[in-house]
């Protein structure tokens, strides 16, 4: 299987993607916070890239059947229901609810995702059911790391690596890496034992921490937490029943 890691998203072309599997990670906090809506029995997801578009997806599909959710600076939206803390998406609040999300860096992945074979959500909180997904697709894989505008960031990478030692040495996949790739397996290695302090302490576990959302950098780092399986399909993102 060949894998491409993309350290951000911007260079990834549609062409790249196609017959590919993708997975879209951002650790913090829209891949959790995705994992965590679905979870919680929000019937979908709806990524889109702006607040206008939110407010116009929740025109078309109904005010009561709608939550709008997302962040800017990490923080709420203005006119919002809900900001981007997975721990607001509780199954009192989202249950049969259809979560139109829009955030800084991770919702945007979809808007590229449209000719890959196969989109899911991907962070450490479900590392586990995308592993066996992508082993199961058996297609070559595109990684998109969401970063943080246009910059690397060290948690998306840290995933991104964990994914592929997973393929690699739990299920005896030989996998042909791009260099990105390598190098977040790399980082994954040597970091392996203390994920969740090397996440903490990097700039956006802090920045978060700084605005108070300290608990989702835990949540966010507890992996296999939250084993669901989201997938992107008609450009709303489900659960895939087990
Ligand atoms: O950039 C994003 O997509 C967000 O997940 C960032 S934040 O964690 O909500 O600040």
């Amino acid at each position: 299987m060949r894998a491409e890691l993309f350290l951000i998203p911007g260079p990834v072309s549609e062409e790249r993607l196609a017959d590919k599997t993708l997975v879209a990670i951002d650790v913090l906090r829209a891949s959790t916070t995705i994992c965590q809506a679905l979870q919680a029995g929000a019937r979908a997801v709806i990524p889109v890239e702006q607040p206008g578009e939110a407010a116009e997806m929740r025109a078309k599909i109904g005010v009561e059947d709608t939550i709008l959710g997302g962040e800017r600076k990490g923080l709420k939206i203005e006119n919002f229901d809900l900001g981007n803390s997975p721990l607001e998406y509780t199954e009192a609040i989202v249950k049969d609810k259809f979560v139109v999300l829009t955030t800084t860096n991770g919702t945007r992945i979809y808007s590229k995702a449209a000719s890959s074979n196969l989109k899911i959500t991907g962070g450490l909180v479900n590392i586990s059911r995308v592993t066996q997904k992508v082993k199961e697709a058996a297609k070559d894989l595109i990684i998109i790391c969401a970063g943080e505008e246009g910059d690397f960031s060290i948690e998306d990478t840290l995933c991104g690596g964990m994914l592929l030692h997973k393929l690699i040495i739990e299920n005896n996949i030989e996998m042909e890496l791009n260099d990105a790739a390598s190098l977040a397996l790399l980082l994954y290695r040597a970091n392996s034992r203390s994920l969740k302090q090397t996440i903490a302490r990097g700039e956006h576990g802090r920045l978060l921490a700084d605005l108070g959302f300290g608990r989702d950098v835990e949540l966010a780092t507890e992996t296999d937490s939250i084993p669901v399986l989201p997938i992107l399909k008609d450009r709303r993102i489900i659960l895939e029943e087990i």
